[in-house]
């Protein structure tokens, strides 16, 4: 990987598991898919896999995550003690992480939006993508994706369908960010954020990601492979479900779905 080094990198890394074991590629299909495979040949815990390019990128429901050249893009392998349902809770870790590091960092307007979105200016910046290997209802490993829009201007390397609603660090600050520095911060933060949720203070993490909400008490829409809801945004509830009043009154829990501010 051209601008992170390994070895500067993990000198004076402070973090508990995570980047002991890094594993850096120029190329790769998906960091997710070779972070699962290493996983299942008996990775430590904390492994890390980043690509400075995805050939096959992918989001949730199998969308593709378009990864030029000059993003984030990694995943780590997490083994936690923990059933199916709590591992789920992992989503937050993660994009609370991310959140703050961000705005930390650079200062910028950053938003998460349920379930795994961060946005900045209102539009996405990064995707998280955690993907769980059980059997019967044990987990076995966990590999948590993050895609991070860095050093590339969406305009000039992304489809043009997601012009509108994409964006870049490089975009919102007006130059490039120096990925080893940002890389090293992002573990450093998540490897906090899991010794919470480990540690049992998943509370902590779930209102640390709701500060950032910011399209809770807002009008949204919510769509998922079924069905299409509207209503106020009013919480995010302990399991991780968005708790929706619906316009016909009715209060609805929504486990899976993307959602959209509402325009009018
Ligand atoms: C996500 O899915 O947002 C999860 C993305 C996770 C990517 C990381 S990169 C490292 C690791 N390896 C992987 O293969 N994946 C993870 P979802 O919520 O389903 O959103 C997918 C949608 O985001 C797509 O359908 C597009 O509309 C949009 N999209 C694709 N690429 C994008 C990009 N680079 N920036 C912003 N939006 C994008």
């Amino acid at each position: 990987m051209s601008r992170i080094s390994a070895d500067s990198l993990q000198e004076g890394l402070r973090t508990k598991r995570f980047g002991r074991s890094i594993f850096f590629l120029h190329k790769i299909s998906s960091t997710n898919d070779f972070g699962k495979r290493l996983a299942a040949h008996g990775a430590i815990e904390g492994t890390v896999v980043i690509a400075e390019t995805q050939t096959s990128g992918r989001g949730r429901l199998g969308r593709k995550w378009f990864s030029p050249i000059g993003g984030l893009w990694f995943s780590v392998i997490l083994k936690p003690s923990m059933g199916v349902t709590k591992a789920a809770r992992l989503v937050f870790v993660a994009g609370l992480a991310v959140a703050e590091t961000l705005n930390n960092a650079y200062g910028l307007r950053v938003e998460t939006r349920w379930p795994n979105d961060v946005l900045v200016n209102g539009r996405k910046v990064c995707g998280i993508l955690t993907e769980t290997n059980i059997t019967a209802e044990k987990v076995n490993f966990v590999v948590v994706g993050v895609g991070i829009n860095a050093n590339f201007i969406p305009e000039k390397a992304l489809p043009a369908t997601l012009r509108k609603t994409s964006t870049s660090l490089e975009r919102e600050l007006g130059h490039k960010v120096q990925l080893e520095l940002l890389f090293r911060a992002l573990l450093e933060n998540i490897d906090d954020k899991y010794d919470l949720l480990v540690g049992k203070n998943y509370s902590s993490i779930l209102e640390g990601w709701k500060k950032y909400a910011g399209f809770l008490g807002r009008q949204v829409e919510v769509s998922n492979e079924t069905r299409r809801f509207s209503g106020l945004a009013l919480d995010v509830d302990y399991e991780g479900a968005l708790v929706l009043r619906l316009d016909t009154g009715e209060t609805k829990r929504v486990l899976v779905g993307d959602i959209s501010l509402r325009t009018k």
